[in-house]
């Protein structure tokens, strides 16, 4: 299927991403934890991220007939064929920030082709701002381009990380990696939404972003963003090819070395 020109289908799949964030908006609030469901451990969902969700399926499936779709709430069944067209959807993502109260939650919108990806969206839903990007085409904010920071040394980053709803075998050495950017960086923040995080990599406000274990739709968007700025994309052990999201490495090209060593020094203890 031919697709329309990037810029284009970029600007479509933000018009759709702020229909729904602007839902998600009113329900800030007012649809708290007593609302929620327990998917898993402390894998928390509700009605809104479902109606979220299904907003998204409706509007993208005419934007683009015949995409698949691979969404974090299977509201429009489960994907059986990742080949051709697919959108990736987290309709809300920082579940559990949006159910305490916490204003850091994102729409994060991707499609792709043939698993490469070629247009998406993350939009900042309390700040009301869509980060968008398009293969070849750059990254972009409300019209400004975005450029990744251009910092030569975590020494004065900011580095930002999130962790699983379950402990896996990899967190003591995710805390070395982090007592060590503790203490070599400016700092570590932990928003509790990887779309939020890559987007600010993306921007230059974060210089690192890294991850253990996540999910396709939590990073499909933003990490086109972050590459479409100038920025790498990995995985925990520096494949830049990497495209699946399910853990992450996300920084410029001129901290990349720098932080991969890290994240494999703290393989081991001492
Ligand atoms: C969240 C991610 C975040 C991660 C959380 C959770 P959700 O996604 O965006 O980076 O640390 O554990 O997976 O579940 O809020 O869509």
């Amino acid at each position: 299927m031919e697709l329309m020109e990037g810029q284009q289908l970029a600007g479509l799949i933000a018009e759709a991403c702020r229909e729904a964030g602007q839902f998600i908006r009113n329900e800030f609030g007012r649809t708290v934890l007593v609302h929620a469901e327990e998917k898993s451990h402390n894998s928390l969902v509700s009605r809104v991220d479902r109606e979220a969700e299904q907003m998204l399926v409706v509007r993208l499936s005419s934007l683009v007939p015949g995409a698949g779709f691979l969404t974090e709430e299977e509201t429009s069944g489960r994907l059986t064929e990742r080949h051709g067209l697919v959108w990736v959807i987290d309709p809300l993502d920082g579940t559990t920030n949006f159910l305490y109260g916490i204003p850091a939650i994102a729409v994060s919108v991707a499609l792709k082709q043939d698993d490469i990806t070629v247009a998406g969206c993350v939009y900042d839903i309390m700040q009301d701002k869509a980060y968008t990007a398009w293969r070849g085409g750059g990254a972009w904010l409300e019209g400004h381009r975005l450029e990744v920071s251009r910092r030569t040394s975590l020494s004065g980053g900011l580095v930002a990380t999130g962790f699983p709803y379950e402990a896996g075998d990899f967190l003591p050495r995710q805390m070395r990696a982090l007592e060590y950017f503790i203490v070599h960086t400016r700092g570590v923040r932990r928003l509790g939404s990887a779309a939020l995080d890559l987007a600010y990599v993306a921007a230059g406000n974060f210089d690192l972003y890294f991850e253990f274990s996540l999910s396709e739709w939590d990073t499909a968007a933003g990490m086109l963003l972050v590459r479409e700025a100038g920025g790498v994309c990995s995985d925990l052990g520096g494949d830049k090819t990497y495209n699946r999201g399910e853990e992450i490495l996300a920084c410029s090209p001129q901290v990349f070395e720098e932080a991969l060593a890290v994240i494999r020094n703290a393989e081991t203890p001492g």
